[in-house]
Protein backbone atom coordinates (compact mmCIF):
# COMPACT_ATOMS: atom_id res chain seq x y z
CA UNK A 1 0.00 0.00 0.00
CA UNK A 2 1.37 3.48 -0.85
CA UNK A 3 1.36 5.91 2.18
CA UNK A 4 0.87 8.71 -0.38
CA UNK A 5 -2.88 7.16 -1.61
CA UNK A 6 -3.41 5.74 1.85
CA UNK A 7 -3.77 9.15 2.91
CA UNK A 8 -6.99 10.17 1.06
CA UNK A 9 -8.42 6.94 2.18
CA UNK A 10 -10.83 6.22 5.23
CA UNK A 11 -11.10 2.58 7.22
CA UNK A 12 -13.69 0.70 7.25
CA UNK A 13 -16.35 1.40 10.73
CA UNK A 14 -18.95 0.93 12.16
CA UNK A 15 -21.01 4.20 13.09
CA UNK A 16 -21.60 4.71 17.01
CA UNK A 17 -25.32 3.62 18.03
CA UNK A 18 -26.36 7.52 18.02
CA UNK A 19 -24.48 8.81 15.31
CA UNK A 20 -26.50 10.44 12.70
CA UNK A 21 -25.57 10.01 8.96
CA UNK A 22 -22.21 12.11 7.69
CA UNK A 23 -21.91 14.15 4.81
CA UNK A 24 -19.85 11.82 3.26
CA UNK A 25 -22.53 9.15 3.41
CA UNK A 26 -24.78 12.24 2.06
CA UNK A 27 -22.71 12.56 -0.94
CA UNK A 28 -22.50 9.00 -1.79
CA UNK A 29 -26.14 8.45 -1.19
CA UNK A 30 -26.16 11.37 -3.86
CA UNK A 31 -24.48 10.04 -6.45
CA UNK A 32 -25.34 6.25 -5.94
CA UNK A 33 -29.42 6.63 -6.28
CA UNK A 34 -31.78 4.17 -5.67
CA UNK A 35 -34.77 2.90 -7.38
CA UNK A 36 -38.02 5.22 -6.66
CA UNK A 37 -40.11 2.71 -5.18
CA UNK A 38 -42.87 3.65 -7.27
CA UNK A 39 -40.97 2.58 -10.67
CA UNK A 40 -41.52 -1.09 -8.90
CA UNK A 41 -44.37 -0.55 -10.98
CA UNK A 42 -42.68 -1.16 -14.14
CA UNK A 43 -41.71 -4.96 -15.54
CA UNK A 44 -38.94 -3.15 -16.57
CA UNK A 45 -37.11 -0.25 -15.03
CA UNK A 46 -36.71 2.96 -17.26
CA UNK A 47 -33.04 3.68 -17.47
CA UNK A 48 -32.14 6.56 -15.52
CA UNK A 49 -35.00 4.87 -12.25
CA UNK A 50 -32.47 1.59 -12.32
CA UNK A 51 -30.36 2.35 -9.52
CA UNK A 52 -26.57 3.22 -9.32
CA UNK A 53 -23.38 2.02 -7.87
CA UNK A 54 -20.41 3.38 -8.75
CA UNK A 55 -17.26 3.17 -6.33
CA UNK A 56 -14.84 5.48 -8.12
CA UNK A 57 -15.65 7.49 -10.93
CA UNK A 58 -17.05 6.36 -14.37
CA UNK A 59 -14.22 6.42 -16.29
CA UNK A 60 -12.74 8.16 -19.79
CA UNK A 61 -12.97 5.22 -22.42
CA UNK A 62 -12.62 6.05 -26.02
CA UNK A 63 -15.30 3.54 -27.35
CA UNK A 64 -13.67 3.23 -30.99
CA UNK A 65 -10.20 2.47 -29.43
CA UNK A 66 -12.07 -0.34 -27.08
CA UNK A 67 -11.52 -3.90 -26.87
CA UNK A 68 -11.92 -6.57 -25.11
CA UNK A 69 -9.08 -8.86 -23.63
CA UNK A 70 -8.94 -12.33 -22.99
CA UNK A 71 -5.93 -13.80 -21.56
CA UNK A 72 -4.02 -15.48 -18.78
CA UNK A 73 -4.26 -19.40 -18.49
CA UNK A 74 -5.53 -20.10 -22.07
CA UNK A 75 -4.84 -22.03 -25.20
CA UNK A 76 -5.24 -18.34 -27.56
CA UNK A 77 -5.85 -15.18 -26.10
CA UNK A 78 -8.38 -12.93 -27.76
CA UNK A 79 -8.78 -9.16 -28.38
CA UNK A 80 -12.17 -8.25 -29.26
CA UNK A 81 -13.85 -4.91 -30.34
CA UNK A 82 -17.76 -4.15 -29.43
CA UNK A 83 -18.60 -4.89 -32.90
CA UNK A 84 -16.88 -8.48 -32.98
CA UNK A 85 -18.91 -9.32 -29.92
CA UNK A 86 -22.23 -7.82 -31.76
CA UNK A 87 -21.48 -10.51 -34.75
CA UNK A 88 -21.58 -13.02 -31.86
CA UNK A 89 -24.82 -14.80 -30.53
CA UNK A 90 -27.32 -12.50 -29.12
CA UNK A 91 -28.95 -13.05 -26.43
CA UNK A 92 -31.24 -10.63 -23.63
CA UNK A 93 -31.93 -11.86 -20.49
CA UNK A 94 -34.26 -9.89 -18.23
CA UNK A 95 -32.54 -9.29 -14.86
CA UNK A 96 -33.44 -8.20 -11.51
CA UNK A 97 -30.06 -6.80 -9.81
CA UNK A 98 -29.52 -5.57 -6.15
CA UNK A 99 -26.65 -3.95 -4.07
CA UNK A 100 -25.33 -6.07 -1.71
CA UNK A 101 -25.35 -3.33 0.12
CA UNK A 102 -29.71 -2.57 -0.27
CA UNK A 103 -30.70 -2.51 3.77
CA UNK A 104 -27.54 -1.66 5.21
CA UNK A 105 -28.86 2.10 6.79
CA UNK A 106 -31.37 -0.40 8.72
CA UNK A 107 -28.97 -2.40 10.77
CA UNK A 108 -28.21 -0.98 14.07
CA UNK A 109 -24.92 0.18 14.64
CA UNK A 110 -24.97 1.26 11.20
CA UNK A 111 -21.78 0.23 9.09
CA UNK A 112 -21.06 3.47 7.44
CA UNK A 113 -20.77 3.27 4.19
CA UNK A 114 -23.16 4.19 1.00
CA UNK A 115 -26.57 4.39 3.17
CA UNK A 116 -29.12 2.46 1.18
CA UNK A 117 -32.33 2.17 2.71
CA UNK A 118 -33.75 -0.16 0.45
CA UNK A 119 -34.44 1.06 -3.11
CA UNK A 120 -30.63 -0.25 -4.56
CA UNK A 121 -32.52 -2.75 -6.81
CA UNK A 122 -33.60 -2.32 -10.69
CA UNK A 123 -34.97 -4.74 -13.70
CA UNK A 124 -33.29 -4.39 -17.13
CA UNK A 125 -33.35 -6.35 -20.27
CA UNK A 126 -29.84 -6.92 -20.74
CA UNK A 127 -28.74 -7.63 -24.29
CA UNK A 128 -24.80 -9.38 -25.06
CA UNK A 129 -23.42 -12.57 -25.93
CA UNK A 130 -23.09 -14.99 -23.37
CA UNK A 131 -19.45 -15.44 -21.87
CA UNK A 132 -18.70 -19.42 -21.73
CA UNK A 133 -18.75 -20.44 -25.56
CA UNK A 134 -16.04 -17.35 -25.69
CA UNK A 135 -13.86 -18.48 -22.93
CA UNK A 136 -13.88 -21.96 -24.34
CA UNK A 137 -12.92 -20.78 -27.59
CA UNK A 138 -9.80 -18.73 -25.99
CA UNK A 139 -8.97 -22.50 -24.66
CA UNK A 140 -9.24 -22.62 -20.72
CA UNK A 141 -6.00 -24.57 -19.54
CA UNK A 142 -6.58 -27.68 -17.19
CA UNK A 143 -5.62 -26.01 -13.91
CA UNK A 144 -7.68 -23.07 -14.30
CA UNK A 145 -9.19 -22.08 -11.22
CA UNK A 146 -10.82 -18.25 -11.24
CA UNK A 147 -11.77 -16.24 -14.05
CA UNK A 148 -10.56 -12.61 -13.49
CA UNK A 149 -13.17 -9.38 -14.62
CA UNK A 150 -11.30 -5.93 -14.61
CA UNK A 151 -12.79 -3.09 -15.29
CA UNK A 152 -11.43 0.48 -16.56
CA UNK A 153 -12.62 2.79 -13.30
CA UNK A 154 -9.35 3.31 -10.92
CA UNK A 155 -9.24 4.69 -7.24
CA UNK A 156 -8.45 3.71 -3.40
CA UNK A 157 -10.77 2.06 -1.00
CA UNK A 158 -9.37 1.44 2.49
CA UNK A 159 -5.96 3.04 1.61
CA UNK A 160 -5.52 -0.03 -1.22
CA UNK A 161 -4.93 1.52 -4.94
CA UNK A 162 -7.30 -0.61 -7.49
CA UNK A 163 -8.95 -0.73 -10.73
CA UNK A 164 -12.45 -2.39 -9.64
CA UNK A 165 -12.42 -6.21 -10.18
CA UNK A 166 -13.87 -9.21 -9.09
CA UNK A 167 -13.87 -13.31 -9.91
CA UNK A 168 -15.86 -16.30 -10.70
CA UNK A 169 -14.90 -20.10 -10.44
CA UNK A 170 -14.22 -21.60 -13.96
CA UNK A 171 -17.73 -23.41 -12.98
CA UNK A 172 -19.56 -20.41 -12.20
CA UNK A 173 -18.07 -18.12 -15.37
CA UNK A 174 -19.38 -20.97 -17.54
CA UNK A 175 -22.62 -21.10 -16.45
CA UNK A 176 -25.09 -20.21 -19.22
CA UNK A 177 -26.89 -16.99 -18.21
CA UNK A 178 -23.41 -15.52 -17.66
CA UNK A 179 -23.36 -12.35 -20.36
CA UNK A 180 -21.37 -9.86 -21.75
CA UNK A 181 -23.64 -7.21 -22.08
CA UNK A 182 -23.68 -3.98 -24.86
CA UNK A 183 -27.28 -3.43 -24.47
CA UNK A 184 -29.53 -2.35 -22.14
CA UNK A 185 -33.33 -2.41 -22.29
CA UNK A 186 -32.68 -1.95 -25.97
CA UNK A 187 -30.20 0.81 -26.20
CA UNK A 188 -26.23 0.52 -26.24
CA UNK A 189 -25.30 0.78 -22.42
CA UNK A 190 -25.47 4.39 -20.63
CA UNK A 191 -21.97 5.57 -19.55
CA UNK A 192 -23.75 5.15 -15.74
CA UNK A 193 -24.28 1.30 -16.17
CA UNK A 194 -21.09 0.18 -17.63
CA UNK A 195 -20.59 1.85 -21.52
CA UNK A 196 -19.51 -0.21 -23.57
CA UNK A 197 -19.40 -3.19 -22.21
CA UNK A 198 -20.23 -5.12 -18.96
CA UNK A 199 -20.65 -8.59 -17.58
CA UNK A 200 -23.82 -9.99 -16.44
CA UNK A 201 -24.08 -12.47 -13.60
CA UNK A 202 -27.98 -12.94 -13.09
CA UNK A 203 -29.50 -14.46 -9.40
CA UNK A 204 -25.53 -12.46 -7.54
CA UNK A 205 -25.63 -9.40 -6.02
CA UNK A 206 -24.36 -5.88 -8.02
CA UNK A 207 -21.21 -6.27 -6.99
CA UNK A 208 -20.32 -9.40 -9.78
CA UNK A 209 -21.49 -7.34 -12.56
CA UNK A 210 -18.53 -5.88 -13.11
CA UNK A 211 -18.88 -3.08 -15.50
CA UNK A 212 -16.40 -0.86 -17.58
CA UNK A 213 -15.29 -4.92 -18.80
CA UNK A 214 -12.12 -4.44 -20.11
CA UNK A 215 -10.03 -7.43 -19.34
CA UNK A 216 -11.11 -11.16 -18.17
CA UNK A 217 -7.97 -13.19 -17.23
CA UNK A 218 -8.04 -16.62 -16.55
CA UNK A 219 -6.14 -17.29 -13.50
CA UNK A 220 -4.28 -21.10 -12.18
CA UNK A 221 -4.86 -19.94 -8.38
CA UNK A 222 -7.80 -18.10 -6.52
CA UNK A 223 -7.90 -14.32 -6.83
CA UNK A 224 -7.70 -12.14 -3.56
CA UNK A 225 -8.73 -8.57 -5.05
CA UNK A 226 -9.71 -6.26 -2.59
CA UNK A 227 -13.16 -6.86 -3.32
CA UNK A 228 -13.80 -10.54 -3.99
CA UNK A 229 -11.56 -11.31 -0.52
CA UNK A 230 -12.08 -8.06 1.56
CA UNK A 231 -14.79 -5.90 0.48
CA UNK A 232 -17.96 -7.83 -0.29
CA UNK A 233 -17.70 -10.57 2.25
CA UNK A 234 -20.32 -11.54 5.22
CA UNK A 235 -18.30 -11.04 8.62
CA UNK A 236 -19.04 -10.09 12.16
CA UNK A 237 -15.87 -9.37 13.34
CA UNK A 238 -13.01 -7.37 11.06
CA UNK A 239 -10.56 -9.54 11.64
CA UNK A 240 -12.50 -12.76 10.44
CA UNK A 241 -12.33 -14.69 7.29
CA UNK A 242 -16.00 -14.41 6.68
CA UNK A 243 -18.02 -15.73 3.49
CA UNK A 244 -18.11 -14.14 0.18
CA UNK A 245 -21.24 -12.96 -0.69
CA UNK A 246 -22.52 -14.74 -3.80
CA UNK A 247 -26.17 -15.09 -4.34
CA UNK A 248 -29.27 -12.59 -3.69
CA UNK A 249 -31.51 -13.52 -0.90
CA UNK A 250 -35.36 -13.16 -1.63
CA UNK A 251 -37.08 -10.13 -0.76
CA UNK A 252 -40.61 -8.82 -1.72
CA UNK A 253 -41.75 -5.47 -1.61
CA UNK A 254 -44.85 -3.66 -1.98
CA UNK A 255 -45.09 -0.59 -4.20
CA UNK A 256 -45.92 1.85 -1.55
CA UNK A 257 -50.08 2.53 -1.66
CA UNK A 258 -51.57 6.18 -1.72
CA UNK A 259 -49.84 9.47 -1.74
CA UNK A 260 -46.78 10.72 0.23
CA UNK A 261 -46.01 13.60 2.34
CA UNK A 262 -43.29 15.45 0.76
CA UNK A 263 -41.14 16.15 3.72
CA UNK A 264 -41.15 12.48 6.06
CA UNK A 265 -42.53 10.33 2.98
CA UNK A 266 -45.17 9.21 5.15
CA UNK A 267 -48.20 8.04 3.43
CA UNK A 268 -51.89 8.71 3.12
CA UNK A 269 -55.03 7.00 1.34
CA UNK A 270 -58.36 6.67 1.04
CA UNK A 271 -60.60 4.30 2.43
CA UNK A 272 -62.09 1.04 0.92
CA UNK A 273 -61.53 -2.10 -1.73
CA UNK A 274 -57.71 -1.51 -2.91
CA UNK A 275 -55.25 -3.63 -4.19
CA UNK A 276 -51.97 -3.94 -2.65
CA UNK A 277 -49.20 -4.92 -5.27
CA UNK A 278 -45.38 -5.20 -5.38
CA UNK A 279 -41.96 -7.09 -6.60
CA UNK A 280 -40.75 -10.41 -5.64
CA UNK A 281 -37.07 -11.68 -6.31
CA UNK A 282 -34.37 -14.57 -5.21
CA UNK A 283 -30.75 -15.35 -6.51
CA UNK A 284 -31.15 -18.65 -5.33
CA UNK A 285 -34.77 -20.15 -6.46
CA UNK A 286 -38.07 -18.53 -8.16
CA UNK A 287 -40.31 -17.66 -6.19
CA UNK A 288 -42.88 -19.38 -5.00
CA UNK A 289 -44.90 -17.42 -2.21
CA UNK A 290 -45.48 -13.94 -1.07
CA UNK A 291 -47.21 -13.32 2.36
CA UNK A 292 -48.88 -9.83 3.30
CA UNK A 293 -49.81 -8.65 6.47
CA UNK A 294 -51.65 -5.09 7.17
CA UNK A 295 -51.42 -5.39 10.67
CA UNK A 296 -47.92 -5.09 11.57
CA UNK A 297 -47.41 -9.01 11.05
CA UNK A 298 -50.08 -9.71 13.57
CA UNK A 299 -51.42 -12.00 11.10
CA UNK A 300 -50.19 -12.55 7.10
CA UNK A 301 -52.27 -14.16 4.25
CA UNK A 302 -50.73 -15.25 0.74
CA UNK A 303 -50.62 -12.67 -2.41
CA UNK A 304 -51.36 -14.09 -5.84
CA UNK A 305 -47.87 -14.41 -7.15
CA UNK A 306 -47.87 -13.41 -11.23
CA UNK A 307 -47.05 -16.23 -13.52
CA UNK A 308 -45.50 -19.58 -12.78
CA UNK A 309 -43.09 -21.40 -14.96
CA UNK A 310 -43.33 -19.07 -17.76
CA UNK A 311 -41.75 -16.03 -16.18
CA UNK A 312 -38.22 -14.86 -16.86
CA UNK A 313 -36.13 -16.78 -14.11
CA UNK A 314 -34.01 -14.21 -13.33
CA UNK A 315 -37.07 -11.09 -12.95
CA UNK A 316 -38.67 -10.34 -9.98
CA UNK A 317 -42.20 -11.28 -10.31
CA UNK A 318 -45.13 -9.22 -9.35
CA UNK A 319 -47.79 -9.98 -6.24
CA UNK A 320 -51.10 -8.39 -5.59
CA UNK A 321 -53.41 -8.59 -2.34
CA UNK A 322 -56.60 -6.87 -2.11
CA UNK A 323 -57.51 -5.17 0.98
CA UNK A 324 -60.70 -3.56 2.21
CA UNK A 325 -58.86 -0.52 4.06
CA UNK A 326 -60.55 1.02 7.12
CA UNK A 327 -59.78 4.48 8.46
CA UNK A 328 -56.59 4.38 11.11
CA UNK A 329 -53.11 4.02 10.58
CA UNK A 330 -51.74 0.55 9.64
CA UNK A 331 -48.73 -1.27 9.51
CA UNK A 332 -48.14 -3.08 5.90
CA UNK A 333 -44.82 -5.52 4.75
CA UNK A 334 -44.72 -8.14 2.55
CA UNK A 335 -42.83 -11.70 2.79
CA UNK A 336 -41.33 -13.57 -0.14
CA UNK A 337 -40.43 -17.29 0.24
CA UNK A 338 -38.14 -19.10 -2.89
CA UNK A 339 -38.80 -22.68 -4.20
CA UNK A 340 -35.17 -23.72 -2.04
CA UNK A 341 -37.18 -22.70 1.44
CA UNK A 342 -35.44 -19.56 1.85
CA UNK A 343 -37.73 -17.17 3.53
CA UNK A 344 -37.37 -13.62 4.61
CA UNK A 345 -36.32 -13.09 7.84
CA UNK A 346 -38.17 -10.53 10.51
CA UNK A 347 -35.42 -9.25 12.91
CA UNK A 348 -32.42 -7.99 10.89
CA UNK A 349 -29.18 -10.12 10.80
CA UNK A 350 -26.18 -7.46 11.21
CA UNK A 351 -23.15 -8.08 9.87
CA UNK A 352 -20.33 -6.03 9.69
CA UNK A 353 -20.56 -5.00 5.92
CA UNK A 354 -23.94 -4.09 5.86
CA UNK A 355 -24.94 -6.88 3.52
CA UNK A 356 -27.96 -8.48 2.32
CA UNK A 357 -30.37 -7.14 4.75
CA UNK A 358 -33.04 -8.61 3.26
CA UNK A 359 -35.44 -8.18 6.75
CA UNK A 360 -39.17 -7.75 6.21
CA UNK A 361 -39.99 -4.04 5.70
CA UNK A 362 -42.82 -2.34 6.92
CA UNK A 363 -44.59 0.73 5.24
CA UNK A 364 -47.23 2.56 7.57
CA UNK A 365 -50.02 4.47 6.01
CA UNK A 366 -52.93 6.62 7.28
CA UNK A 367 -56.35 5.45 6.27
CA UNK A 368 -58.32 8.42 5.68
CA UNK A 369 -61.72 8.69 7.27
CA UNK A 370 -64.45 8.83 4.40
N1 LIG B 1 -16.28 -1.55 -12.82
C1 LIG B 1 -17.21 -1.51 -11.85
N2 LIG B 1 -18.20 -2.40 -11.87
C2 LIG B 1 -19.16 -2.38 -10.91
C3 LIG B 1 -19.12 -1.44 -9.87
C4 LIG B 1 -18.08 -0.48 -9.88
O1 LIG B 1 -17.99 0.41 -9.03
N3 LIG B 1 -17.13 -0.55 -10.89
N4 LIG B 1 -20.07 -1.48 -8.88
C5 LIG B 1 -20.68 -2.79 -8.67
C6 LIG B 1 -21.77 -2.77 -7.71
S1 LIG B 1 -21.35 -2.81 -6.07
C7 LIG B 1 -23.07 -2.83 -8.11
S2 LIG B 1 -24.31 -2.95 -6.97
C8 LIG B 1 -23.44 -2.82 -9.54
C9 LIG B 1 -24.40 -1.69 -9.84
O2 LIG B 1 -24.76 -1.69 -11.18
P1 LIG B 1 -25.60 -0.49 -11.79
O3 LIG B 1 -24.95 0.79 -11.34
O4 LIG B 1 -25.61 -0.70 -13.25
O5 LIG B 1 -26.99 -0.61 -11.19
O6 LIG B 1 -22.31 -2.65 -10.38
C10 LIG B 1 -21.16 -3.38 -9.98
N5 LIG B 1 -20.14 -3.30 -10.98
MO1 LIG C 1 -23.31 -3.07 -4.84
Amino acid sequence: MSDVVSAISTPSRVADQDEGISVEELQLAARNHGLLSEAMRFDVTPIGLHYLLIHYDIPDLDPDAFALTVDGAVTTPLRLTVADLRARPRVTTRVTMECAGNGRAWFSPRPVSQPWLTDAVGTADWTGTPLGPLLREAGLAGDAVDVVFTGADHGVERGIEQDYQRSLTVDQALADEVLLAYEMNGAPLPSQHGFPLRLVVPGWYGMAHVKWLTTITVATTAFTGFQQATAYVMRQRPDEAGTPITRIAPRAQLIPPGFPDFMSRRRAMRPGACRLSGRAWSGHAPIVAVDVTTDGGATWRPATVDGTADQPRWAWRRFDCDWDAKPGSHRLAARATDADGNIQPLAPQWNRGGFANNMVQEIEVLVLDD
